[in-house]
């Protein structure tokens, strides 16, 4: 057959590269699972710009730290309708491979991005998304959704990025975005899930960090006109929530043109000079909230029934709930633009699909760890456990079932550290949470002892009183330790009660539900301060939301991209080997590829394999009347299949390398041409 013809030559081709760039996919390597191996064939490919590499189907993606020649149209032309391994690897064949089974078997689809901070999650997603709106067909109707699509992406990232010690755009919001295709596969509407924004970064910034970028971006870019109206100054030296981390200004980032981008796109977006008024309006309030100061005098300076203290506390509450809630309007305000309103190619507006994009804030470890680096961590431990029940253990799990022989091999799982943090009763989010429910008793102190008697004894969990019995290192009496599956962090217990009940004096929601701002007035509904329940804290919210955010997933295909940040300097070519095993590592990678070699790349249930293929042999064309298992031997012996090329299991054929697949595809392609059914240039792929 005709790919498997061509292998030899393009494997003796490969030999002679693999030498200078590697191999392709880490299936390949001699030493499989040898870590070193993997290491070196990693960086080898890094320092030849191949920063692509596969583990089966799985995409390991090295952050270049520089703009490569690999995203181009041309580029994105060459993907299209390509199988895997007929390229190299690359972000695009993920794409392009999930965009056609959801074409051929009309089913849902998700790609997943993980890695941690700085690995690169939001440069691929934005090129994936980039991808689709080159690749796919569309009208001329259909481009407004196309560009709404992609232009949602500045206006997010405005508000929902900022300058991290570990990364200059870091996403301080989870996004979890659904393309949604029409029965032609036009892309012809989206929807995004925002999860938790980081917004005591609002009022607060660590040293070498910045505020969200809009506010640099406003302040450099926005019209003299407007920044008078707002009451600005272009100096954003002047605002003490710019002040703190002492870095306004980044080399990276180029906020006056970034203005212009982000002004631009919310024209496409739709929104209307009204909207950008009140949106304005509320980024300038919240500097300028942050300009008031309080001062103790005998005399009463200003009448407040609060302290010093109190009132600085409640107006950056009302600041970080304003901004917060603003964001949501803002998240809200684009699914409307993105809602598919213009029909679609097909005419048929009812059938869809969609390919989800996860791209959320990476794991991340700082020198002071909060409440949002234990809910940032937290979240990266489920995503991490989603990974390993859909791949390591589903599969294992499989061939169990299906009677195929399996030596099995043994991983790390993570579900231990996810339940100690989300377990009900017992998990730390519930002691925190109980521990809300004791205005005036509670503290973060209290906290930490309660986490001390409860989850004590539990191996991934330490603390001071703790700290010798179980690691050498120090731990202040404040901080607590927990061991994730991607490293220990330790996190000051202090502020995380305040954060979590984020609790805004209900006289300050009382002047926002009666704003003159139509944003504000949306986001602060007067019908909040008659309810009487009391509202989720903000940590049972987040656990709640990563249910359902795993809920959707699971109901999806999956796709992998595992993103591994090189060094920490953001420098281009610099491969730490330290810092990349120990990702290699902690992402499973060595895990992943023992079952990727020891396994099987594709498995099709017996009917739906005959069902496809029947036409390549006599006994099975038109109509197959016995069992399809019987079918499909049946066929597979017609076809030449080689023993070791694939396992009969109790309801499924497995088919060890994808090129015997392919060479089946292309067979059933020609057998469509001489059928008249498609032309000849559609059997060939291009390549
Ligand atoms: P992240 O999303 O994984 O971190 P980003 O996608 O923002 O990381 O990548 C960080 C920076 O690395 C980008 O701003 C680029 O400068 C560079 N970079 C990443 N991928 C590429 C690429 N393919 N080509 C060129 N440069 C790249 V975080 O949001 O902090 O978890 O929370
Ligand atoms: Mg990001």
């Amino acid at each position: 057959m005709k790919v498997e013809d061509n292998t030899d030559i393009i494997m003796e081709g490969a030999l002679i590269a693999r030498d200078r760039v590697g191999v392709q996919d880490f299936v390949l390597l001699d030493s499989h699972t040898s870590e070193a191996a993997f290491l070196n064939n990693l960086r080898k490919r890094y320092q030849e710009n191949l920063i692509y590499t596969y583990i089966g189907t799985l995409l390991v993606s090295v952050n270049p730290y520089k703009e490569l020649d690999i995203y181009t149209v041309t580029q994105m032309q060459l993907y299209r309708g390509v199988n895997f391994f007929e390229l190299p690897p690359h972000l695009y064949a993920i794409a392009d491979n999930a965009y056609r089974v959801m074409c051929s078997e009309y089913n849902n689809h998700f790609i997943l991005i993980s890695g941690e901070s700085g690995a690169g999650k939001t440069e691929a997603s934005k090129k994936i998304l980039q991808y689709y709106a080159v690749t796919c067909p569309t009208t001329e109707q259909l481009q407004v959704v196309r560009d709404r699509l992609l232009l949602s992406n500045p206006v997010l990232e405005a508000f929902g990025n900022a300058k991290t010690l570990r990364n200059d755009n870091s996403s301080r919001f989870g996004k979890y975005m659904d393309i949604q295709f029409d029965f032609k596969g036009a892309p012809v509407g989206g929807h995004i899930l925002s999860y938790l924004i980081e917004k005591s970064r609002v009022v607060h910034q660590n040293h070498g960090e910045r505020n969200f970028h809009i506010f640099y971006q406003l302040l450099e870019g926005g019209e003299k006109d407007l920044l008078c109206w707002l009451g600005l100054e272009r100096n954003p030296q002047k605002y003490a929530y710019l002040v703190q981390g002492r870095c306004a200004k980044v080399f990276s980032i180029n906020d006056k043109n970034d203005w212009k981008i982000v002004r631009k796109a919310f024209s496409i977006i739709d929104f209307t000079e009204k909207d950008l008024e009140h949106l304005f309006g509320i980024v300038a309030s919240v500097l300028h909230l942050g300009n008031i100061q309080f001062e103790e005098d005998s005399n009463g300076h200003v009448l407040s029934p609060l302290n010093v203290d109190l009132a600085f506390y409640a107006r950056d509450a009302v600041a970080k709930a304003i901004y917060g809630r603003t964001f949501t309007w803002l998240v809200n305000k684009i699914n409307g633009s993105l809602a598919n309103k213009v029909g679609s190619l097909s005419g048929d507006s009812t059938r869809k699909t969609v390919i989800g994009l996860l791209d959320i804030y990476g794991f991340e470890v700082l020198d002071t760890n909060s409440f949002e680096q234990f809910c940032i961590n937290y979240c990266n431990e489920k995503l991490q456990q989603l990974l390993i029940e859909m791949t390591l253990k589903a599969e294992q799990e499989e061939y169990e079932m299906e009677g195929i022989e399996w030596e099995p091999i043994p991983y790390f799982n993570n579900k231990i550290i996810c339940d100690l943090v989300e377990q009900k009763h017992k998990g730390i989010i519930s002691i925190l949470d109980e521990e809300c429910l004791r205005p005036g008793e509670a503290t973060d102190l209290s906290f930490l002892e309660k986490l001390e008697e409860k989850v004590g004894d539990h191996a991934h969990f330490v603390t001071r009183k703790l700290a010798d019995q179980k690691t050498r290192k120090s731990i202040d009496w404040v901080d607590f330790r927990l061991l994730h599956y991607a490293g220990e962090v330790t996190y000051c217990a202090v502020g995380f009660l305040e954060k979590n009940n984020d609790l805004l004096y209900r006289n300050l929601k009382e002047v926002l539900c009666n704003s003159k701002n139509g944003i504000v007035r949306d986001c602060f509904l007067l019908s909040e301060l008659d309810s009487r329940r009391r509202p989720e804290t903000v940590a049972t919210q987040f656990k709640n939301s990563l249910m359902s955010l795993i809920e959707i997933l699971m109901s999806k295909e999956p796709s992998y991209i595992r993103c591994i940040k090189p060094n920490e300097n953001k420098e281009p070519g610099k491969f730490d080997d330290c810092l990349i095993r120990h990702q290699v590592k902690y992402l499973g990678l060595m895990e992943h590829l023992r079952v990727r070699r020891a396994g099987f790349a594709y498995r099709r249930k017996y009917e739906h394999f005959l069902r496809r293929y029947k036409s390549l042999c006599p006994a099975t064309w038109p109509h197959w009347h016995g069992p399809a298992a019987e079918g499909v031997e049946r066929l597979i012996k017609h076809i030449g299949y080689k023993p070791e090329e694939y396992k009969l299991g109790r309801t499924k054929i497995f088919i060890r390398f994808p090129k015997t697949l392919f060479a089946t595809e292309d067979a059933f392609e020609i057998r469509k041409h001489l059928l008249g059914m498609i032309p000849l240039e559609a059997c060939w792929r291009g390549v």
